[in-house]
Formats: C-alpha cells, structure tokens, sequence
C-alpha cells in the first residue's frame, strides 16, 4: 500500500491527523503512545525501574510506565515500557532514495533476457569479509528461494553461484573473473562497529585497482543495507529487509541492458 493512500484513509479515520506532524498511535490520534524495550545494566528492582522512567523521560516520553521487568543474568535487568511520544516528523518532506526498476516475475524476467540480453546472466554471490550470516544471501539465491519466492538459481537464465560466508573479497573478485560474473551480489550483516562498512568500503577499491568496477554490476544488501547507503559506497544498488530475488533480479537485468543500449 502506498504511502499516499494510506494516508488518505487514515485521514479519513481521523481528521485530526496531520501528516506534516505524524507522532505514534495507541487507541486516539496523536495519542504517542509507544511500547519501548531495553536492558540496562542495572539489578532488578524500585531503583532500577525509576532509572528506566527517567531514561524515557529524557527520551522524549511523557508518562512513562515500566509494565514488565526481568534480571537477565545478574546485574542485567530487561525493562518493557509504555510512554507518549512528543516528538512528531514531518512524512511530508520525506524523500527515501529507492532503486528504479519495475518488478518482474522470475518468467518475465527470463524471457526479458532471452529476448534483450540473448544469453544467460551470471550472477555471483557470498556474505564476505568476516561476516556469518548465511540466511539473506541464501534467501536471494537458493533454488529454493524465500517466502514463496523462487531464488536466482531456479531462473532459467541465470547461472547462479553462491560463494556462501566469509569469503575473503580477494577470493570473491578472483571468482568473478574466472567465471566471467555479469552481476555480484555481497551481503552484508552490518554489525561490530561498522566493520563490515569498511568491508564494503575495501571490496569497490579493490575492483577498481583491478580495472573491474564499470565492467560488472555491484549490489550489495542486507538488513541495515539502504539503497542509499549503497551508492555512498560505490556500489550500484543496495536493498534491505524484505527483498526477493524478484526484486534483485529484475533490477540488475533493466540495468544490465540499460548498460548494453548505451
Ligand atoms: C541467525 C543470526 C545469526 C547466526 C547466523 C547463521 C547463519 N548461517 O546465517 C549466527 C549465530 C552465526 C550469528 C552471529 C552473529 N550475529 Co547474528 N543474527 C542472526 C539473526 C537471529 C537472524 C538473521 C537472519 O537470518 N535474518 C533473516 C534473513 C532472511 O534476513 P536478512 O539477512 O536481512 O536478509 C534479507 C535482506 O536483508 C536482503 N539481503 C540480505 N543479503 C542480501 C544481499 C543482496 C545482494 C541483496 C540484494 C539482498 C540481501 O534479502 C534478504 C531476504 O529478504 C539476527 C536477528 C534477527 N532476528 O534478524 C541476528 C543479528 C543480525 N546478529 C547480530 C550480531 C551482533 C551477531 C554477532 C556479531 C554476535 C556476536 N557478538 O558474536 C555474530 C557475528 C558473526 C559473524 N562473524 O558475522 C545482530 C546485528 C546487530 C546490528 N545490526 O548491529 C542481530 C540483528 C541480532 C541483534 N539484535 O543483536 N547471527
């Protein structure tokens, strides 16, 4: 649903909405009620509860409430609160960079490069650097693919490999060029002080000193992974949480073909 109609029905829900002020909604308009969660390194008890409303408090929060709290392990307490908001955004002046392309189906998708490309893409991919996290690349990849959406290696046209985790970016670019890649796919789990920024940062500079940057198509995505982020980076696409091979694949072949009119 787009943001406009939602809008337009919450509108209609409640006249008093004002999209250039939008705050949380409990069970009135502009009501700011919110349900936050932390852990603070604190024991169990009054002290640590009224520790957890004054932090609210300076969160902007008014009438903060503790409902729930747990010890974690000794000296670690987990707190659940409720609040109203103060603060509002303006959703009016909202601009999110997003990738430009329309979403194919895998079929369509195929028949687009059978008829526009004329062979088969190759699309290579890994979570690289130190990064673990096998799930999102698998997600996007795996024949089997995700959510009722088939991975890239089911598509008829494309020649997927998956390097899997922790591939070292030497060996990720020394794979690309031996397999002739069209497409490479790095996901990244940002986690531990950003290093798998610098990752990211390492991998465009890498391909650049080998001459391979404007000759094969960079996206990279994962969880904190923006599109915005991305071209920050030097890469040419980024997508977040809930992407589909849908998504990847009928982006990199419009621009892959973009690539071959020029
Ligand atoms: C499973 C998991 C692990 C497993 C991974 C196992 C495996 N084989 O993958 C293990 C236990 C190894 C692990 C380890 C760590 N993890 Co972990 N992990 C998770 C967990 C629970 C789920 C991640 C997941 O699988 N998501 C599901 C997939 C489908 O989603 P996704 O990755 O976002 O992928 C989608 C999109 O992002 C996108 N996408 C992803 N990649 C790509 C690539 C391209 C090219 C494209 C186009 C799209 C794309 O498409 C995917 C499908 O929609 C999350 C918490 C959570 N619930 O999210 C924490 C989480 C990601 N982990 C976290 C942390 C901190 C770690 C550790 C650093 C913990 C530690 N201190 O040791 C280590 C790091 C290890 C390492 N060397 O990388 C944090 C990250 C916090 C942050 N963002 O700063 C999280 C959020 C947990 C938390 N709340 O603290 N983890």
């Amino acid at each position: 649903m787009s943001g406009g109609l939602y809008s337009m029905e919450a509108r209609a829900f409640d006249t008093t909405l004002d999209m250039k002020a939008v705050k949380p909604y409990g069970d009135t308009m502009n009501d700011g009620k919110t349900q936050m969660s932390f852990t603070l390194p604190v024991p169990p008890g009054g002290e640590g509860v009224e520790a957890a409303k004054l932090l609210m408090k300076k969160m902007g929060f008014e009438n903060p409430q503790v409902s729930y709290y747990k010890e974690l392990t000794e000296g670690f307490t987990f707190f659940n609160c409720y609040g109203s908001c103060t603060h509002t955004v303006n959703y009016e002046d909202i601009y999110v960079p997003k990738v430009e392309s329309t979403v194919w189906s895998m079929n369509e998708t195929d028949d687009f490069i059978r008829d526009k490309i004329g062979r088969k893409i190759v699309i290579l991919g890994a979570s690289t650097g130190t990064d673990a996290h096998t799930v999102g690349i698998d997600a996007v990849m795996n024949m089997k693919g995700y959510a009722g959406h088939y991975g890239l290696e089911r598509y008829e046209m494309v020649e997927a490999l998956n390097m899997g985790s922790q591939v070292l970016n030497e060996d990720f670019i020394a794979k690309a060029i031996e397999i002739n890649a069209d497409v490479l796919l790095v996901s990244q789990t940002v986690t531990q002080k950003d290093v798998h920024i610098k990752n990211l940062i390492e991998l465009v500079e890498l391909m650049e000193a080998e001459g391979l940057r404007d000759k094969m198509l960079l996206i990279c995505g994962g969880a904190r992974i923006t599109h915005e982020l991305a071209k920050e980076l030097g890469y040419d696409a980024g997508f977040g949480t809930g992407t589909y091979a849908d998504d990847v694949a009928s982006y990199a072949v419009q621009e892959l073909e973009r690539r071959l009119v020029k």
